[in-house]
């Protein structure tokens, strides 16, 4: 039978893209990223049914066979837990939902850093959550200091987006690529080879129901974004779905800035920012620069920074690289 002159010629599998990267963590980058996008199949499955298998909400509740039911984030936590454990490759794992580095033992020769999902209050209104990780050399100095490398030291990093498509965006330092779940098969199939942020974007996105914490900068560059100026673009158009991948994933195929600043001191509670730099900022950071893209705290690239713990806090501003250096020209008061 002739192909389907409308099929798409045979895209390239996630397992042989893996094979195909070269350097020197070629193969312990392969088994660790295997590991995540076979934990993702399983979680895209699990939180398709939450609804239907009870398992939305928080933990403590019994399902109908009576079993006690983990929240979704455990749950998955442990699946990704299971399934890096299972490639001998890692020996480190940072993650939001363990209060302390886990070390596996063992030869491994890589760190991995995860949110196994990000976002997890969406759940509830069955809105987009995502799991983010990080990869990391082992430095050989101990895993005190391995759980706090700084973004600088990731070999790979990226996100599995749960939307209408399950997707895995992923950078393993050639190029930002992402990879569509074909369900049928179970397989993570190449749908966007070689992505790059534009330039600049004409969208932006922060949680404005925190403007009374923002400082002064941040103040400053939203409403110049949402000023009336035709000939710069102007008014950008606001687009926040609380869900850092959901938020990031629009400005790396569309370009804009997306924004989770620190509250101004006295102003809030989250004077260091809301998101964790290990597990969240820094992979996302990552995939961004790979891209073409930009990644700061405002005043600081997010890849240097060295985090005083595994959880710590930063507040982050990523996307288009000119949307970026505008918001760190406010920052700077250069504007
Ligand atoms: P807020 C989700 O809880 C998360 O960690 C990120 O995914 C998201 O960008 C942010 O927090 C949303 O926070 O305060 O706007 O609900």
């Amino acid at each position: 039978m002739s192909a389907d002159p409308g099929r798409r010629p045979e895209a390239e599998l996630l397992t042989r893209h893996l094979g195909r990267l070269g350097g020197p963590h070629a193969t312990g980058v392969a088994a660790v990223v295997g590991a995540m996008a076979s934990a993702a199949v399983r979680i895209a499955d699990a939180l398709a049914r939450a609804a239907v298998d009870g398992r939305t909400g928080g933990a403590g509740t019994v399902n109908v066979q009576g079993e006690a039911v983990k929240k979704l984030d455990l749950w998955a936590n442990d699946a990704v837990r299971d399934a890096l454990a299972a490639t001998g490759a890692a020996y480190l794992l940072v993650s939001e939902e363990m209060e302390a580095p886990l070390e596996l033992g063992g030869a491994g020769g890589y760190v991995v850093c995860f949110d196994p999902v990000d976002g997890s209050s969406n759940l509830d209104i069955n809105g987009v959550v995502g799991t983010i990780f990080s990869v990391r050399a082992r430095s050989g100095r101990g895993p005190e200091r391995d759980a706090v490398l700084p973004g600088t030291a990731q070999v790979a990093a990226g996100y599995v987006m749960y939307g209408p498509a399950t997707q895995l965006v992923l950078t393993a330092g050639a190029g930002v690529h992402v990879f569509t779940l074909d369900r049928a098969r179970g397989e993570f199939v190449l749908t966007q080879p070689g992505v790059r942020i534009p330039a600049r974007g004409r969208t932006y996105s922060i949680n404005e129901g925190n403007t009374a914490h923002w400082v002064p900068e941040v103040a400053g560059f939203v409403r110049h974004l949402k000023a009336i100026d035709v000939a710069s673009g102007r008014p950008y158009t606001a687009r926040y779905a609380g869900s850092l991948v959901a938020d990031f994933h629009r400005m790396l195929l569309e370009g804009g800035v997306f924004l989770y600043p620190a509250d101004a001191a006295g102003q809030g509670k989250l004077t260091s920012g809301k998101l964790r730099l290990q597990y969240e900022a820094a992979p996302i950071a990552l995939v961004a620069e790979t891209a073409g893209g930009r990644a700061s705290t405002g005043t600081r690239r997010i890849l240097e920074l060295e985090p005083a713990s595994p959880h710590a806090r930063v507040s982050l501003i990523v996307g288009s690289p000119e949307d970026v250096a505008l918001a760190e020209d406010f920052y700077a008061q250069r504007h």
